[in-house]
């Protein structure tokens, strides 16, 4: 069975003002069907097929440009729109904020070390709050579409929470200012949501 581009949980303009309804369409209609159609095209007639994307990532072959874009590209979107929101933001409770604390000392720690992680990805790329078993966890950043499911990028550990900078997830509302976008992200963040990934993966 062909993956499918998931629906969103809530309606294009439901995130703005900090994330506009015109990015959403686009990034969601165009960008994340682009990729999610072009995964099923590279992966069809392959041993690939049938298999859950984790599966796929994890054991993907990085010459392979076209599964590891494109799969990459249908793994991070998923995961971006689940983490996001409306009337949604604020700061994590329970076990996750405990692991936050105990990793960064504080939540505005964590988010000055996420914020700079998404900040300085020079060019296309995300930044990761990721939790290793045991349940400690770490943010790190990765070009283009790798995320840490994938073997040798610089980044491990289960994604529990991603933000995608690429221009094209901004551009339109804050040109230049991927600084003003990270800092609106924090308005959007499903915290029960990260939560969730983080203790169904810890
Ligand atoms: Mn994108």
């Amino acid at each position: 069975m062909a993956f499918e581009l998931p629906k969103l949980a809530y309606a294009y303009d439901a995130l703005e003002p900090h994330i506009d309804a015109r990015t959403m369409e686009i990034h969601h209609s165009k960008h994340h069907q682009g990729y999610t159609n072009n995964l099923n095209n590279a992966i069809a007639g392959t041993d690939s097929e049938g298999k859950s994307i984790e599966d796929i990532l994890a054991s993907l072959d990085m010459s392979n440009g076209a599964v590891r874009n494109n799969g990459g590209g249908f793994y991070n979107h998923r995961l971006f729109w689940e983490v996001m929101s409306p009337n949604a933001g604020g700061e994590p409770t329970g076990e996750l904020a405990a692991a936050i604390n105990d990793a960064f000392g504080s939540f505005d720690a964590f988010k000055d070390a996420f914020s700079k992680a998404a900040a300085t990805q020079f060019g296309s790329g995300w930044a990761w709050l990721c939790v290793h078993k045991g349940g400690k966890v770490s943010v790190c950043s990765t070009p283009n579409q790798d995320n840490p499911l994938m073997s040798g990028v610089d980044c491990d550990g289960q994604p529990v929470l991603g933000l995608d900078v690429w221009e094209h997830a901004y551009y339109l509302n804050y040109q230049n200012r991927r600084p003003d976008y990270i800092n609106a992200f924090f308005n959007v963040i499903n915290w029960a949501k990260v939560s969730e990934n983080y203790a169904s993966n810890k």
